[in-house]
């Protein structure tokens, strides 16, 4: 069984909708001022145990760097414990992971990627009134230590619908996690085993993640933020100049998502939207794609959610090893429907994935599944909505008798910065909190 009481509630259960979120960043400048910060935050950080939060309905989560870790005096060790792709952090890995040109570290939103981000802080709530007032004792007591400052500030605010800034509902698809008691949205899917997720539990592979000591990781995980910019005008005049037709379009934008923009699938509903069917957390994610579909004429193999989530494709290696949980939250206002002219304004994703393996989940979907197609044989086509393709992507719509071969395609999704952070256990913030090095 998982040990839910010690696991911090960000990390298995997901967030509530409608939602109002906040990402706050500190650095710690003074040692015992980390150490007090991890005390005061570890009263208030939620378990996976309990559905209701000490914070009257807001839901707290804490996270920390590797120069976080440093900061605290966790000795080095220690830090040596935990994963690679940790111990460099995201601006270090960006080549990898598609941060070129406009989205590469040096034209990142500051302080993100830097090494002055330590602790980053979420909170969650049902809406902004309730999110304030938790907030604001929280502000008081991080503002009167010295030691500690507050660095960066990101609001998200849930859109109509639970939609994202492209128009697509999000937060459909989560697997679903032995011993957790929370059910995924897919019953056609093996529930997956705790180690994939969690650190301290035997994973798909028979193995078991342990940090120096083991407390410190046990029932921890790595957490990926990312800020994404969502270029919709930009969007909405690609879909546009592509169709003859309003329903074009629609069936366009779907083919690219692998749903329409209601959340139906298109491997249930191939030529009409089900709006329906998009908002019933029962059937929506109810499908799988080789028997039916194994060609991709309803989901093409290039869609966003094939690529990212083939299930049982018939694909090069097994796609069980690079599930992930996400907990993206949608900041900026919404571009009214219609427009397709850009108005300056920053609007897109705080992408949020949570898992126990950065190499082999994260960063392995972002740089093959995301940003290359050669896994389902199709070259060096990438993701057509968040690929990494500086305005020269490729997707193909299979379709008889001829398919439908798009080229050019600009890049709609720009990475404005992020970081690699691990959200220890309850007990692991009291040991970081005790720490006497
Ligand atoms: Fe994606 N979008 O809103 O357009 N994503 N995503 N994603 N994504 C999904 O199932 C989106 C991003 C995954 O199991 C949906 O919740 C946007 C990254 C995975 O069927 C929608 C951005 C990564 C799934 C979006 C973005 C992923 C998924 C369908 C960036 C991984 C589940 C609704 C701005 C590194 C697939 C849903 C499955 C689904 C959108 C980024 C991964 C609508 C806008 C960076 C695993």
């Amino acid at each position: 069984m998982l040990e839910l009481d010690d696991i911090q509630s960000g990390v298995l259960r997901p967030r509530p909708g409608p939602y109002a979120a906040t990402y706050i960043a500190l650095r710690i400048d003074d040692r015992k001022a980390g150490r007090e910060l991890m005390r005061r935050v570890s009263k208030v950080a939620t378990s996976a145990a309990n559905p209701t939060s000490p914070l009257a309905d807001t839901w707290v989560s804490v996270a920390l760097t590797y120069q976080g870790l440093q900061a605290l005096g966790v000795p080095q060790q220690s830090l040596d414990s935990f994963s690679w792709e940790f111990r460099q952090g995201m601006a270090a890995r960006a080549k990898d992971l598609g941060d070129i040109g406009e989205s590469s570290p040096e034209n990142w939103e500051k302080p993100l990627g830097t090494p002055a981000v330590h602790v980053v802080i979420v909170a969650v709530s049902a809406d902004e009134q309730r999110l304030e007032a938790a907030l604001t004792p929280a502000r008081k007591t991080y503002q009167s230590m010295d030691g500690i400052e507050a660095i960066w500030r990101q609001n998200c605010n849930a859109l109509p619908d639970d939609k994202e800034p492209f128009g697509f509902r999000d937060g459909i698809s989560h697997p679903a996690i032995e011993g957790s008691g929370i059910p995924g949205s897919n019953p056609k899917e093996q529930p997956l085993k705790a180690g994939e997720f969690v650190l301290g539990y035997a994973d798909e592979m028979g193995g078991v993640q342990k940090t120096e000591p083991e407390l410190l990781g046990r029932n921890g995980t790595y957490v990926v933020f990312r800020k994404l910019h969502q270029r919709v005008a930009e969007f909405r005049r690609y879909l546009n100049a592509n169709s003859n037709s309003s329903e074009e379009e629609e069936l366009f934008a779907a083919k690219m998502m692998g749903r329409w923009r209601s959340g139906a699938p298109l491997a249930l509903c191939p030529f009409h939207d089900d709006p329906e069917l998009g908002a019933d957390h029962l059937r929506n994610n109810d499908f799988l794609f080789e028997a039916d579909d194994p060609a991709g004429f309803k989901t093409p193999g290039g869609s966003h959610i094939r690529r990212t989530n083939p299930r049982d494709a018939a694909i090069a290696g097994v796609a069980r090893i690079h599930r992930m949980i996400r907990r993206g939250t949608a900041y900026g206002p919404l571009l009214p429907e219609g427009v397709l002219e850009d108005d300056g304004a920053d609007r897109g994703l705080m992408f949020a994935f949570v898992g126990a393996h950065l190499g082999r989940q994260f960063e392995f979907v972002q740089s093959q599944w995301i940003n290359d197609g050669v896994f389902f044989g199709s070259g060096d086509d990438t993701d057509p909505i968040i690929g990494s393709n500086g305005g020269a992507g490729a997707f193909t719509v299979p379709r008889r008798p001829v398919r439908r071969r798009c080229q050019g395609i600009p890049q709609f999704v720009v990475t404005r910065g992020g970081e690699y952070c691990f959200m220890p256990g309850l007990n692991a913030l009291r040991w970081l909190a005790d720490l006497e090095t």
